[in-house]
């Protein structure tokens, strides 16, 4: 079925979480709908939010337009779970909200695409993942740790620092063992991509005169490589196991710094130092 006349068929009233017919249309290609909305008020607001912070002089060393410096801080860890005034993390608390509210907002609506198209969830739950992630670094965790400034400043150098800092709050964060894993699961999942999409471009991109390959070309391809062929879905079921693990693992290795490990890193290995087996 050609594109449009596809999407002729398909866009139809209906399958809407919230709103029931109400923003029920298209714009051009984009669907709206009641999250197409919210997703838009909250991300102008908080882009809003972050020009005026600049603008008041939030940035590295003073007021700056320099996009490197700008940097919208969380409140000092004296306000607790407070809130702040404005210009001393009140902006941040604001941003983080429309953040939270965007990023929620994008997922629903991918659901009502997905409601609409009779599709899985696969997408808006992963992207939930992502989600998560956030939530972990700037909502959980300064929660379990009663202060709101132990969120991440929303600067580009500015959140660079901050992981350093963080990191080395902890001596060295490369031996907290979640963040082994998370790291593990991006570099598989990269490598699983490359794999993919080579084998992928490999057969659908024949030189002229060439016919294209089959999925048979694909199996006994790595059967003959490796021995073993995961199939054509299985590397997507494989791949989306991968990426999802990988934010996973992040959320977990931030939120328990701190919260549940407050010395550092290295020293958490001391169990296996301490086992009975070398006494
Ligand atoms: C959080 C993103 C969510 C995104 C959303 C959507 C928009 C819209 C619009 C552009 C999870 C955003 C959308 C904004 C934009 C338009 C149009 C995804 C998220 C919702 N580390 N480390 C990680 C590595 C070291 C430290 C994670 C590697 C050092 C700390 C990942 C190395 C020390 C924290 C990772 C390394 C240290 C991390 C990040 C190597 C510092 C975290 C990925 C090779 C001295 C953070 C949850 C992530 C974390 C994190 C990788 C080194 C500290 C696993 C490869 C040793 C403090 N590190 N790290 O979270 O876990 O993805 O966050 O050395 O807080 Mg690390
Ligand atoms: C493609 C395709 C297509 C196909 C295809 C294929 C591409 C068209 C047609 C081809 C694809 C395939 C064949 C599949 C390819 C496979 C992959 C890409 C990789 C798959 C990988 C996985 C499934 C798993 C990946 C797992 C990861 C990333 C996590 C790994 C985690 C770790 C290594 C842990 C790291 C952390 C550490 C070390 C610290 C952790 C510490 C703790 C958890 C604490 C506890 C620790 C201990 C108890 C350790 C103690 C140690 C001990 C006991 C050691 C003992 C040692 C001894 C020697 C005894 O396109 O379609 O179809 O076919």
């Amino acid at each position: 079925m050609a594109m449009l006349t596809f999407e002729r068929k398909y866009r139809t009233r209906g399958g809407t979480l919230l709103g029931g017919d109400l923003f029920d249309f298209w714009i051009g290609p984009f669907y709206v709908g009641f999250f197409g909305v919210t997703t838009i008020f909250f991300a102008l607001l908080g882009t809003a939010l972050c020009v005026w912070g600049a603008a008041m002089g939030e940035g590295l060393a003073g007021q700056t337009w320099n996009l490197w410096q700008i940097s919208i801080a969380p409140p000092p860890l004296e306000y607790g779970l407070g809130l702040a005034p404005m210009l001393e993390g009140g902006l941040w608390q604001a941003i983080t909200v429309c953040a939270i509210g965007a990023f929620v907002s994008w997922a629903l609506r991918q659901a009502e695409i997905a409601r609409k198209l009779g599709m899985g969830y696969h997408v808006p739950v992963a992207f939930g993942v992502a989600i998560l992630a956030y939530i972990t670094l700037v909502v959980v965790r300064p929660l379990l740790l009663g202060a709101w400034g132990h969120g991440f400043p929303y600067g580009i150098i500015s959140h660079l620092d901050w992981v350093s800092n963080v990191g080395y709050q902890y001596l060295h964060f490369h031996y907290n063992p979640a963040h082994m894993i998370a790291v593990s699961f991006f570099f598989t999942t990269t490598f699983a991509l490359g794999l993919h999409g080579s084998l992928i471009l490999s057969v659908t991109n024949p030189p002229k005169g060439e016919s294209i390959k089959t999925s048979e070309h694909e199996n006994t391809y790595f059967r003959d490589t490796i021995g073993y062929s995961i199939g054509a879905i299985g590397i997507h079921r494989l791949g989306l196991f991968l990426a999802l693990n990988a934010g996973i693992w992040s959320a977990i290795c931030i939120v328990i710094s701190g919260p549940f490990w407050t010395r550092g890193w290295p020293e958490w290995w001391a169990w296996w130092l301490n086992l009975p087996i070398w006494s």
